[in-house]
């Protein structure tokens, strides 16, 4: 197959998987989320199980994971500082129980979570290491909910195309940091929302209360201080439209690794 029949076949491929899992909604398909039926089918173990089963796709491959005692004794805090808005404190001050994630755009489901609802929610913890292109590695242990459990949730519909990460931290200009990365990669299993670094809440350097793990990406792809999850179509219209606050600064989309 040719790489272009291969992208299209994966495309087709994982439009049919969501549309079969119940993940995405059809045009006019709607009525068929409100049955109790349906709910009932989506709420069960087996159909989270029969979800995930489906979406195994070659991408789907597992970044290394490592024991115990691989973890980095240093593990550096890399980009912004954490935000120093009184909100942003205040919060951390009070162990985030005014903070929510909001999540938002084409979904079914628009909705927030407090932190203690995240922590509610089924977790994964996994030892991997992070990649930045600086030239820097690191291994952390990291926990979290996996971003499918949160899309389970929200049900997005058709047109949604990509997860874009809108971050609480700014550049010394001001310029929110933000990322976007394909409904197909926020499915992998090892894509979580972390709360918990090496067994203890992620410290406010590396991103608190809850911070992207993408372990098949490089480090830029890992949003920290996160906001809120927007799912939409394209991404042209936000901020100088590449996808990430480092791709509008020349760096690639798809940080794979
Ligand atoms: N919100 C936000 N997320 C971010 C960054 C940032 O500056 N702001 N820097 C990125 C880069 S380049 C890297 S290498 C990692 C660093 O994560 P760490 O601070 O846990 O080492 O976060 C990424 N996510
Ligand atoms: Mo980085």
């Amino acid at each position: 197959m040719t790489r272009r029949n291969v992208n299209r076949w994966r495309r087709d491929f994982l439009h049919r998987a969501l549309q079969g899992a119940g993940l995405i909604v059809l045009a006019g398909c709607d009525k068929l989320y409100e049955t109790e039926t349906f709910q009932a089918i989506l709420n069960t173990a087996e159909g989270a199980n029969r979800r995930i089963q489906r979406l195994l796709t070659p991408k789907n491959k597992l970044a290394q994971e490592f024991g115990e005692k691989d973890i980095s004794a240093v593990f550096r805090a890399n980009g912004n500082p954490a935000p120093n808005t009184p909100e942003y404190l205040a919060d951390a001050a009070n162990q985030w129980s005014a903070w929510r994630l909001e999540v938002n755009g084409l979904v079914v489901q628009p909705r927030e979570f407090s932190l203690a609802e995240l922590k509610m929610m089924p977790s994964r913890t996994q030892i991997t290491r992070h990649d930045c292109v600086e030239g820097w590695s690191a291994i952390a242990k990291w926990k979290g909910v996996p971003l499918a459990r949160i899309i389970e949730r929200v049900q997005p519909k058709a047109e949604a195309k990509y997860v874009v990460f809108r971050c609480l931290d700014t550049n010394s200009r001001g310029n929110h940091y933000y990322e976007s990365i394909s409904l197909e990669d926020a499915l992998h299993p090892q894509t979580i929302l972390a709360y918990d670094m090496n067994d203890k809440p992620v410290p406010l350097a590396n991103g608190a209360p809850l911070r992207l793990r993408i372990e098949n990406q490089l480090g830029y792809k890992h949003a920290k201080y996160i906001r809120a999850l927007e799912f939409v179509a394209s991404f042209e219209q936000i901020e100088k439209g590449k996808g990430g606050y480092w791709e509008d600064r020349g760096y690639e989309w798809y940080a794979g690794i």
